[in-house]
């Protein structure tokens, strides 16, 4: 079935007539044919979202907020065929599948019920007679720029909060997980986005995603990806002072304290180094292991993860699915040799997963590196694969230390019984989120999810903070007295009398 872009309301083909092949990471079976597109297409996109953007904004957002209510209840419906779709297109086992589409309905869902809040403030003015109030207003046109790795749930992230805003968008979805990209616009269409409001451009990042961002029509650009792309899409946008918001890499730690529930401490392990192959912003590729309990986790953790069934992610008796596509296999792979390298104990997996039907896909054994020091490669670089690296520790206060010495700050889990170790390690950790007694994954859609350090740029989205992303404050005051009245200069005396 081919797939196409959709902008003003139609779906088309890209100008140039190019097209590019998605594929199943697990199977190299070919998905669809979608558009390859250029400037051309983007400049289309653009107008047609900057022509709808006056009267959308217009439109009242709890009118806005309908039509997601009913996207969210088309989602409901069709959550398996969009599961299955995540499975096949981008590789996750379809329990994961499942739980990045409901992550998409819990998203809409909650973004449509703040089309009935998206409070404001009010507040006294310091002049008799003058009220003082505050509104949310849209940007204008959005660039939404997401990953391949939960194609249903982060643009869900990024495309209701600017839609119930009143903001217009152009979506540009990862080139690896298009056809769902493609999905989610036609059931957005189907609840009843008017033409231009939401508009789709499929391609490679480095021409779509760069032109979008070039683009003078663009007012804010969100974008989730690398650093590396994160840090490009800053420079362009600063030039040009637009607004944006970056959620980028991550370098996540499990802290196992000497007190730890250790049967405890390895499933979270096991759930967030391995689920989604370790392609997740959150997935912990660090565990920080107190030197008393370090040996014992490691003997009830390399057997389990031994025994985790790689393959096809549509088998719901398989753990851990392919890694995306070739090029990062082979960076992944790239990491077991630098981990090798820079002297560490290479105890599980490190190798390419060829044997029966694997050979088809892009799959890599679950791999840990034992005696790893922070300083090194393996413990301060972002692999995003199945690789865990153990770092033994002799404190909390050096656990802390080594947790926050990494570039990244996106989360943190710490296993522990002591609830005073337990709030030390609340206050001490500088990452946006932190758990405790689980894993680093998890994070729900109406809390705030990002990163320090060079995971974001200070932004948060999910709840209600991604409004801060997707709208502006409007001061606005109003002066019911009849005469002038001059701020700082008027000074009522505390009598209550006027001058
Ligand atoms: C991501 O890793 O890119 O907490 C997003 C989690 C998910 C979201 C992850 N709810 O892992």
């Amino acid at each position: 079935m081919p797939h196409q872009n959709y902008i003003d309301g139609q779906w088309v083909a890209a100008k140039s007539g190019q097209t590019f092949e998605s594929l199943n990471p697990a199977t190299g079976e070919v998905l669809g044919t979608v558009p390859k597109s250029g400037l051309q297409d983007v400049d289309a996109a653009v107008e047609a979202a900057a022509r709808a953007f006056p009267k959308w904004r217009a439109v009242p957002a709890p009118r806005r907020a309908e039509i997601l209510f009913r996207a969210g209840e088309l989602l409901v419906r069709r959550k398996e065929d969009f599961a299955r779709m995540v499975t096949r297109e981008m590789g996750k086992v379809i329990v994961e599948g499942r739980g990045d589409v409901q992550e998409a309905i819990d998203t809409t869902y909650y973004y449509a019920g703040e089309g009935r809040r998206m409070f404001g403030f009010t507040t006294p003015s310091e002049l008799p007679n003058k009220a003082a109030l505050t509104f949310r207003d849209p940007i204008g046109v959005v660039a939404a720029i997401t990953p391949w790795n939960f194609p249903t749930a982060i643009p869900s992230w990024k495309l209701m909060p600017a839609l119930v805003a009143g903001n217009t968008v152009v979506f540009k979805p990862a080139s690896d997980t298009p056809i769902l990209g493609a999905m989610l616009v036609e059931l957005l269409e189907e609840a009843g986005l008017p033409p231009g409001v939401l508009n789709l451009v499929l391609g490679p990042g480095g021409v779509v995603g760069e032109a979008l961002v070039k683009h003078p029509g663009v007012s804010l650009v969100s974008f989730t990806g690398s650093t590396a792309s994160g840090t490009e899409v800053a420079v362009e946008a600063a030039r040009q002072v637009k607004r944006v918001a970056l959620e980028m890499g991550g370098k996540n730690a499990i802290i196992v304290l000497d007190d730890a529930d250790l049967d405890l401490a390895v499933e979270g392990i096991l759930w967030s180094a391995f689920g989604t192959t370790g392609q997740r912003c959150t997935a912990a590729s660090r565990v920080i292991a107190h030197q008393a309990v370090r040996q014992q986790l490691l003997d009830r953790l390399a057997p389990r993860a031994a025994q985790l069934k790689l393959g096809n992610g549509l088998d719901e008796t398989v753990n851990v699915g392919p890694i995306i596509n070739a090029a990062q296999l082979q960076k992944v792979h790239g990491y077991t040799e630098v981990g090798q390298r820079e002297g560490a104990v290479l105890l599980l997996g490190g190798e390419r997963a060829t044997e029966g039907e694997l050979s088809r896909g892009f799959f890599y054994r679950p791999t840990i590196f034992d005696q790893v020091r922070p300083t090194m490669r393996l413990a301060q670089e972002e692999i995003f694969g199945p690789t865990l690296s153990i770092i033994p520790v002799r404190s909390l206060e050096q656990a802390i230390e080594v947790n926050n010495g990494v570039p990244y700050g996106l989360t943190t889990s710490i296993y522990t019984a002591d609830v005073n170790r337990a709030f030390q390690a609340m206050r001490d950790l500088t990452t946006g989120l932190v758990y405790l007694n689980a894993g680093t994954i998890g994070a729900e859609s109406h809390l705030p999810f990002g990163g320090t350090r060079k995971t974001g740029n200070g932004h948060r989205e999910g709840g209600w903070t991604a409004l801060d992303i997707f709208t502006e404050w409007k001061t606005v005051f109003v002066d019911y007295s009849g005469r002038l009245q001059r701020a700082q200069i008027d000074l009522v005396p505390q009598t209550g009398e006027n001058p």
